[in-house]
């Protein structure tokens, strides 16, 4: 698949700081050591609906990782996926009476426009779990000779105790487990199986749902789980840097995959940190395509809001978060927009030098894009009350932002 345009990320000066992150798997801030080229794998969407502001929060916690690393002066390989054929999808589909490739066509379409608009850095592959089927067959008949795999009624499910690393990204207790097993794709209740948590790797072909050749396995789609381990396996490997999604991924998927890369290939861990975003929540509930709470990035910008002020309400929050999306918040982003744009729209202003180190020093802390917010709202104060004779402080105010944030000024 293809994915959607680069904007440039300009250099700046001086050196950028090494990205400190919190680390699902371990509890508590990592500082992270890429080689000269960092990887990240990022969960991407279930193209059943537009995309909406808990997806663009999500996705810009990640594009700031990879703006942290460029700016350590490392490329970033950096892969994401489309979740084009599951259940969820096809359910749409169906509901709605439109062909199901059609309806993820539109809506990846649609999301590639969104990335566009809203700065985010596009991945090196973009690939769709349909494109990716030729991979993942191999391995799940990989797993199947392990032992790690098994069959019920013609599916073909991966047991969580061949893997004794299992619990080791999410650290939930069983009953927890059990409960988001259910909650998130899972089939805890289904009779037959080893352990009731264990997912599905390969489904049979159902009567009117799409199938593919599956060789030894027989026709059918591949399970969640094991779509983005083959992705990320196939162009990261083991042992990359970044596996990053929403909180609501940590359990089961990102424990799952974890599970299925680390049988497959007898390393550990699959990646060096698993870094999970908060929710965005709209009326008091988490936004969820399948609540319908949702306000779309693209609905904003059919309304006139600049998305570049879409970007600084997202930035406006800690990722690790849980908030709330109001007017308020979007009100107080247009504001700040405007008042950056003034303060760099003049000749001159106060000294820039330190104003870099402060967002380079928010950033690597757990990217904690409300502080660098903070500390370009001072130096935009500064310009307002007192000036400066600096000729270069405004452009290097709107490079610095544009690089390290993601906002064009
Ligand atoms: N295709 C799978 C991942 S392989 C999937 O979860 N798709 S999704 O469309 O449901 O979500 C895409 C990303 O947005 C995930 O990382 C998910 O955790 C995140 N996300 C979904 N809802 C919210 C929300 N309300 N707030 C923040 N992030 C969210
Ligand atoms: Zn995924």
């Amino acid at each position: 698949m293809h994915a959607w345009p680069a904007s440039e990320v300009p250099a700046l000066p001086g050196q950028g700081r090494d990205l400190r992150i919190h680390d699902t798997a371990t509890g508590g801030l990592v500082t992270l050591d890429p080689g000269p080229v960092a990887r990240i794998y990022v969960c991407g969407i279930t193209p059943y609906d537009a995309t909406h502001l808990g997806h663009a929060a999500t996705y810009n916690a990640f594009d700031l990782v990879q703006r942290v690393w460029l700016d350590t002066k490392r490329q970033v390989h950096y892969v994401q996926n489309v979740t084009d054929v599951d259940d969820p999808l096809l359910e749409r589909a169906e509901r709605d009476g439109v062909d199901w490739v059609a309806l993820a066509e539109k809506e990846t379409a649609l999301f590639r426009e969104d990335m566009t608009a809203l700065r985010m850095l596009p991945p090196q592959h973009y690939i769709g779990a349909v494109e990716a089927i030729p991979g993942i067959v191999p391995l799940v008949e990989r797993l199947r000779e392990l032992g790690a795999a098994y069959e019920l009624e013609g599916d073909i499910y991966f047991s969580v105790e061949s893997d004794p690393n299992f619990g080791k990204v999410s650290n939930l207790d069983a009953a927890a487990m059990r409960l988001l097993s259910a909650e998130r794709g899972g089939d805890p209740d289904r009779p037959g199986k080893k352990n009731p948590l264990d997912p599905m790797l390969w489904m049979a072909a159902r009567e009117g749902e799409p199938s593919w050749d599956g060789g030894s396995l027989g026709r059918g789609r591949p399970g969640w789980h094991i779509e983005c381990v083959a992705i990320a396996l196939d162009h990261l490997g083991m042992g990359f840097d970044v596996q990053g999604g929403g909180s609501d991924l940590a359990f089961p998927h990102h424990e799952m995959g974890a599970s299925h890369a680390q049988v497959l290939t007898g390393a550990f861990p699959m990646a060096k940190a698993y870094v999970h975003a908060g929710m965005v929540a709209l009326h008091g509930e988490k936004m969820s395509k399948s609540k319908g709470n949702l306000v779309f990035v693209s609905q904003l910008r059919r309304d006139g809001v600049d998305p570049a002020a879409i970007r600084l309400a997202l930035l406006s929050h800690h990722y690790r978060a849980d908030w709330e999306w109001t007017d308020q918040v979007l009100q107080d982003a247009v504001t700040r927009l405007a008042q950056w744009r003034a303060a760099v729209s003049r000749p001159d202003g106060p000294s820039a030098d330190t104003l870099v180190e402060e967002i380079r020093a928010a950033l690597s802390n757990d990217l904690d894009a409300p502080a660098a917010l903070a500390a370009v709202d001072r130096w935009a104060a500064r310009q307002e009350q007192e000036g400066g004779s600096d000729t270069g402080a405004p452009g290097v105010v709107t490079r610095a932002v544009d690089a390290l944030l993601g906002v064009a000024l």
